[in-house]
């Protein structure tokens, strides 16, 4: 298997940091990434658009020369492909649960803060959508305050003393935000979290900003 993505991008981060956090947590992944840049337009040359005819990243090259992209499918796939340590828990509920912080860091953020930066300062130089940022600026707050509620109890990440897709989630919308210069007005339990997140090694290693 093969992995196409481009740093800081949200949605191959968000990939690579699951990828990154079960490598530390002792699980051999022989998955080699390769890079499609997409500051150079690379993601919309005919052998990227071969592979994902919507001409995004991520993209997993399957064995069988077959192509699978959306990233929560990625994530699930190697789940699957590698489900221990588990990064959505143990059990109905507490999958359920950890599905459902995953959904609120994906669309509730990491959604949101895709469209600011392209309607506003877009590395793909996208034209600036004042309306669309204005729009899903609005989202952030009551999300963040849900996401923060969640860190109430002192739980160092999302799911508990491990991190679980949620946090890779999160995080990978918070690094394009700090890439875009854009302050999103942290609550103070995601805002030590994130710091905290950042500091460990498994992070460094694939975070750029
Ligand atoms: N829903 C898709 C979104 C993929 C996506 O929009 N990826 C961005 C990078 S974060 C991309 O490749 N953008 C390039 C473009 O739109 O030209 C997923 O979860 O993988």
């Amino acid at each position: 298997m093969k992995l196409y993505v481009f740093r800081v991008a949200p949605n191959p981060t968000r990939v690579r940091l699951c990828i990154a956090e079960k490598r530390a947590a002792g699980v051999e992944i022989d998955l080699p990434e390769v890079l499609v840049n997409l500051a150079k337009g690379e993601q919309r040359a005919p052998e990227h658009l071969a592979r994902n005819p919507l001409g995004t990243l991520p993209v997993l090259e399957l064995d069988d020369g077959s192509f699978l992209s959306e990233s929560g499918a990625i994530i699930e796939y190697l789940e699957e492909l590698y489900p221990e340590p588990s990064l959505l828990g143990a059990g109905p509920l507490e999958r359920a649960r950890n599905r459902e912080l995953e959904r609120l860091a994906e669309l509730g953020v990491l959604g949101p803060v895709a469209r600011i930066v392209h309607a506003t300062k877009s590395p793909l130089g996208l034209p600036p959508i004042p309306e669309v940022a204005a729009a899903s600026r609005r989202i952030l707050p009551d999300v963040l305050r849900v996401l923060d509620a969640g860190l109430a109890d002192g739980r160092p990440f999302f799911g508990g003393d491990r991190p679980i897709v949620a946090d890779c989630t999160l995080q990978a919308a918070l690094q394009f935000a700090r890439f875009a210069e854009i302050d999103l007005e942290l609550p103070e339990r995601v805002a030590r979290w994130d710091r905290n997140y950042r500091e460990r090694e498994v992070a460094r290693s694939v975070l750029v900003v």
